[in-house]
C-alpha cells in the first residue's frame, strides 16, 4: 500500500513536470541550453512558436533604430522564458541564426528589457524581416536602453540561448 501511493505520488509528480514544458509540436525556433533544470531534448529546453505563445505575453510599444515609426512588439520577456525552463535571472549568450552573438547581462532580464518578440504589428516576422525571433527593449518607455552596447543586445533572427550561471 506504501509502495502504491509513493508510485503514485512519482507518476503524478512526474505528469505535472512534463506538462510544465511540453514538447514541441511545429518548427523549433529556439533552443536554451546550458544552466537550465527543464528539458524537453536533452539536456535542452526547445521551443516552437505556440510553446512560446503559451508562456507570459508581453508587448511593448516602441520605436526602434531599425525601423520607421512606432510598432507593437510581443513575446515573452527573457525573465518568463528564464522561468520557464527553471533557471534564476542569470547572464545569457544569446546567439542568432548568422552565429552573430552577445551577451545579455542578468540586469536586462526585468519588464521593459530584454524580450524575445516573436509578434511585429501582430504578425509573425520571416528571416528577412528579421525573425522568426528578435531581442527588443522598450526603448521609448525606457531611453536609458538607447545605446550601442544595448543596440548590440537587439538580436535578430536569434535562435539559441546559453544560460551561464
Ligand atoms: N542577427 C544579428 N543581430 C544583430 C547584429 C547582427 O549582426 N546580427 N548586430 C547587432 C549590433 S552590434 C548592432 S549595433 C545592431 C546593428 O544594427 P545595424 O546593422 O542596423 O546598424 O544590431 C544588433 N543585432
Ligand atoms: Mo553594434
Amino acid at each position: 500500500m506504501k509502495l502504491f501511493t509513493a508510485a503514485t505520488i512519482i507518476l503524478a509528480a512526474t505528469s505535472a513536470y512534463a506538462a510544465d514544458l511540453p514538447m514541441p509540436t511545429g518548427e523549433t525556433v529556439l533552443t536554451v541550453s546550458g544552466n537550465v533544470s527543464q528539458m524537453n531534448d536533452g539536456d535542452k529546453a526547445v521551443f516552437d512558436i505556440e510553446m512560446l505563445q503559451a508562456l507570459p505575453q508581453t508587448t511593448y510599444t516602441t520605436t526602434t533604430i531599425w525601423t520607421e515609426g512606432t510598432h507593437e512588439f510581443t513575446g515573452v520577456l527573457l525573465s518568463d522564458l528564464l522561468a520557464a525552463v527553471g533557471s534564476e535571472p542569470a547572464l545569457v549568450n544569446a546567439t542568432a541564426i548568422n552565429d552573430y552573438a552577445a551577451e545579455i547581462p542578468l540586469e536586462d532580464a526585468i519588464p521593459g528589457g530584454a524580450l524575445v518578440a516573436y509578434l511585429f504589428d501582430g504578425e509573425q516576422m520571416s528571416i528577412r524581416d528579421k525573425g522568426p525571433l528578435w531581442v527588443v527593449y522598450n526603448w521609448d518607455q525606457d531611453p536609458a536602453y538607447k545605446t550601442e552596447v544595448v543596440y548590440s543586445r537587439s538580436i535578430w533572427q536569434l535562435d539559441r540561448i546559453e544560460v551561464k550561471e
